[in-house]
């Protein structure tokens, strides 16, 4: 498939991650058109003004504030509206308020005529991302949520310190539900394809090490919120990165929050795995070959968001 000259990204949700992410978009030059929606209008106004003072320094580009309407010839739609965590709340107790807000959002944007990929962050981000399958009636190829590329990156970064390397170069895996119940994947992990189990024991980490490391990642979230009320910089730049995949047809494998058919025995489900992102949006799901172990994680971590997706959709 051959990419458009002219690219469109509708954002929904202008708060603390709306905003990072229309930042990231700008700085990295990435669509032609941004437009930005939210409750609020005026706030919307406020920062595509803002916004649009970046661009003598970033690349030309058009940013303001639209509807519903706007979605109609956008290449992406990306929906990170809904209500944060609160100090003491988990993403899962956050399902009912945000199906609401999401489900006034993915109508008017489907009955505009959009016919791009929906991006889902809004928590709980798995359900919420079954939910715009649901709700849009689009193939699931075209709807993909954040998944654990969040956590992915927490992951990365926390081990690429230990191992003093740049953690572009870790390749390895938060797989699971984004939230409680998510793995470190390390079984297969590697350091500059070497196996990481390894490479950690060569820098003296135990079993126990990679373990702590792997539950602070699964913590990080309540530790930023605890400190500054929410987080966003992080998965804004994951928000970007997914963006540009699709929009650039890139086929780059990206831990998201894809459809599952059948991989790892699991299906009518979306949940963090790697997975090949392009202009189609999913190209395809990278089934990691998981140890036993493994295994029941991710089939336990199947198991909680079934469960909240029953609950939730009934
Ligand atoms: P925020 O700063 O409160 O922003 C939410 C925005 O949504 C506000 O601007 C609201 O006005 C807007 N909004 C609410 N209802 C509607 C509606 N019906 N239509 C349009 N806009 C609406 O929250 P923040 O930006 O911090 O978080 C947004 C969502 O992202 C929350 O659900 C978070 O839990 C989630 N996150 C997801 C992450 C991930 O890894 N997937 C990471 C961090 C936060």
């Amino acid at each position: 498939m051959t990419t458009k000259n002219h690219q469109k990204v509708v954002l929904v949700g202008d708060g603390a991650v709306g905003s990072a992410y229309a930042y990231s978009m700008m700085n990295q030059g990435i669509a032609e058109e941004f437009v930005i929606v939210d409750v609020v209008k005026e706030r919307t106004e406020g920062d595509a003004l803002d916004l649009e003072d970046a661009q003598v320094f970033t690349s030309p580009k058009n940013v303001y504030s639209g509807d519903y309407s706007d979605c109609k010839d956008a290449d992406v739609v990306v929906i990170t509206a809904g209500a944060p965590q609160k100090p003491g709340e988990t993403r899962l107790d956050l399902v009912n308020k945000n199906l609401k807000i999401l489900s006034s959002i993915v109508k008017p944007v489907v009955e505009s005529g959009f016919d791009g990929i929906f991006v889902v962050a809004a928590n709980p981000v798995d359900i919420l991302t079954y939910a715009t399958w649901k709700f849009s009636g689009f193939p699931k190829e075209k709807v993909i949520g954040s998944g654990t590329s969040l956590d992915t990156s927490r992951l990365r970064v926390a081990l690429a310190k230990k191992f003093n390397v740049d953690p572009r170069n870790v390749e390895a895996y938060i797989m699971g539900e984004h939230g409680d119940s998510e793995f470190a994947a390390y079984d297969e992990a590697t350091v500059g394809s070497k196996p990481l189990k390894v490479v950690a024991k060569e820098h003296g980490l135990t079993d126990d090490d990679l373990a702590k490391i792997e539950d602070d990642t699964r913590n990080k979230a309540y530790e930023i919120i605890n400190r500054k009320g929410a987080t966003y910089y992080g998965v804004a730049t994951c928000l970007m990165r997914i963006t540009k995949a699709i929009l650039r047809d890139e086929n780059a494998i990206l831990p998201i929050g894809a459809a599952l058919n059948g991989e790892y025995g699991l299906d009518d489900i979306f949940i963090g795995t790697p997975a090949i992102v392009n202009a189609n949006g999913l190209g395809g799901v990278i089934e990691v070959p998981l140890s036993d172990k493994e295994k029941d994680l991710m089939a336990k971590s199947a198991e909680t968001l079934k469960k909240v997706t029953q609950d939730g959709l009934a």
